[in-house]
């Protein structure tokens, strides 16, 4: 059994996986030894905590290196994208991509605390903003030690009452249940690009998948929210950011100890294009030097050298192939797909548009006989549910999000997330470069989000609210914070379908 030390010097070496191919069962045994370092809440952490105090101390050096050089604060976090440009570099949003990408994005940095800050037992703490829904005093105190504290930013944006504390329709349990639900990665982890079909990198940036709860709610929210570095490219410059995707990289763990798999469903092909996908020199060692992973290498995270506390036992999960089918080949044409009923109500192209004044309305008939079997909810067997397809959204930079909802009677922008008719907030990220945008490394797509009516449906069936057969999804846009321009959002297509 390898000691803890030979485990430590693994990872630092760059992943435990060179040391242990082929003997995984002795990396169990160290992880059960409490060999692999435990990534750990920042809720009621000490703010001397060890994990936390060397992080400090990793910002306030990589802070004062020559921000010129690929080794500083500023070079790592240009390997996602420039704040000042506008531009994105490296990292995937709205692909299929973006949580392997930003798994070995936290796992560089943390690798780079071991080294700068000899702490080989270090593992990057995370912000578990479903139970802590302010960010944590280590970091908003503006000092500490009676030194300036390197983990506070000043741009943050975190006194809005409507949006701090984090609302439950944002993290909540409802929020969480929903993503957990998911038992296909891509609906869970957002989906694939549908015109991607070779390992060119260009995928890795198009961005054109379909964004599951996970990406575009909590993810893409609590960026914005933030404020500062976090909605722009250059997020990483904010050392929160660390903490937030540990959470969501905790989340695909936390997935993944359920039972679920990545790669359930996928065919040899699709396979293939994901897990062959390599992140060619877009990371940085903690000498500055470029070095490359593949998505297959980002499968387990013992194999990178950290796993987190509470991670639940195996259960049976049943993987649900034939639902992720249905909606997978919805994504990818809209046409052909076997539903009950697929309604195209907004047609491409459209010029249509939500502002933050006035929603976009659009009206379907839901049948009698179709409704009847969505409001069933047997649980023995699986029953029709409806969902919204917006796609590929045209998003000005000074709007940060749409909120959804249906059969709202006067919807403007004060109607509240507690309203019986609000179905969801999709969340964007902020891009200044507009439609057909051109990153560092490729064109990026506009953004396009799934969004599942079915329970605010049953609830207002119950209420005894659904009058009529006419189902009228209102999409109405969030300016964002700080901004005063154009408003007008406007997706190319939007279809409903009961699936
Ligand atoms: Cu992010």
């Amino acid at each position: 059994m390898p000691t803890r030390r030979t485990v430590l010097q693994a990872a630092i070496a760059g992943g435990a996986v060179a040391a242990f191919s082929g003997s995984l069962g002795g990396l169990r045994a160290a992880v059960a030894a409490g060999a692999v370092p435990t990534r750990k809440t920042l809720n009621g952490m000490p703010l001397n905590d060890p994990d936390l105090s060397a992080y400090r101390d990793f910002v306030r050096i990589m802070q004062g290196y020559d921000q010129s050089k690929p080794l500083s604060w500023l070079g790592y976090s240009l390997q996602h994208g420039n704040q000042d440009t506008g531009r994105y570099k490296y990292c995937p949003h709205g692909d299929w991509y973006f949580l392997p990408w930003h798994r070995e994005y936290v796992v560089m940095y943390e690798r780079a605390v071991r080294v700068l800050t000899k702490t080989p037992n270090f593992a990057m703490p995370y912000w578990d903003w479903t139970q802590d829904r302010t960010i944590p005093a280590a970091f908003t105190d503006p000092t500490y030690d009676g030194k300036p504290n390197p983990l506070y930013v000043s741009t943050r944006t975190l006194k809005d009452p409507a949006r701090w504390p984090l609302r439950d329709s944002i993290v909540g349990p409802e929020v969480i249940k929903k993503i957990y639900s998911e038992t296909d990665f891509q609906l869970f982890g957002t989906s694939k690009n549908p015109n991607q079909n070779d390992l060119d990198m260009r995928w890795v940036v198009a961005g054109g998948g379909v964004q599951g709860t996970l990406e575009r709610t909590p993810h893409n929210t609590v960026h914005n929210y933030t404020g500062g570095f976090m909605p722009s490219p250059g997020s990483p410059r904010d050392p929160i950011f660390m903490m937030h995707h540990g959470n969501i990289d905790r989340i695909w763990a936390f997935w993944n100890a359920m039972g679920n798999k990545n790669t359930a469903g996928m065919d040899a092909n699709t396979q293939r294009l994901w897990l062959e996908m390599n992140f060619k020199d877009n990371y940085l060692t903690p000498d500055g030097t470029p070095y490359s992973k593949a998505v297959k290498e980002l499968q387990s995270t013992i194999a990178l050298g950290y796993t987190y506390a509470g991670l639940p036992p195996a259960s049976k999960i049943v993987y649900d192939g034939e639902r992720a089918k249905r909606l997978l080949s919805f994504f990818a044409s809209g046409e052909g797909v076997r539903s009950v009923e697929n309604v195209q109500v907004l047609a491409e192209p459209n010029t249509d548009a939500a502002t933050a004044e006035k929603p976009l309305v659009k009206r379907a008939q839901l049948r009698k006989s179709v409704r009847n079997l969505v409001m069933a909810e047997d649980q023995a067997k699986r029953t029709p549910e409806v969902y919204a397809l917006i796609k590929h959204i045209k998003v000005p930079a000074s709007v940060e999000a749409v909120r959804v909802f249906v059969n709202a009677a006067n919807l403007t922008a004060a109607t509240p997330d507690t309203d019986p008719h609000y179905v969801t907030q999709i969340s964007f990220l902020r891009h200044d470069g507009g439609h057909g945008e051109h990153d560092e490394h490729g064109e990026k797509e506009d953004p396009s989000a799934l969004v599942d009516l079915t329970p605010t449906l049953r609830a207002l069936e119950k209420a005894g609210e659904l009058k009529d057969d006419t189902i009228s999804l209102q999409i109405i846009a969030v300016p964002r914070a700080g901004t005063d321009g154009p408003t007008e959002v406007v997706p190319a297509v939007v279809e409903i379908a009961v699936l």
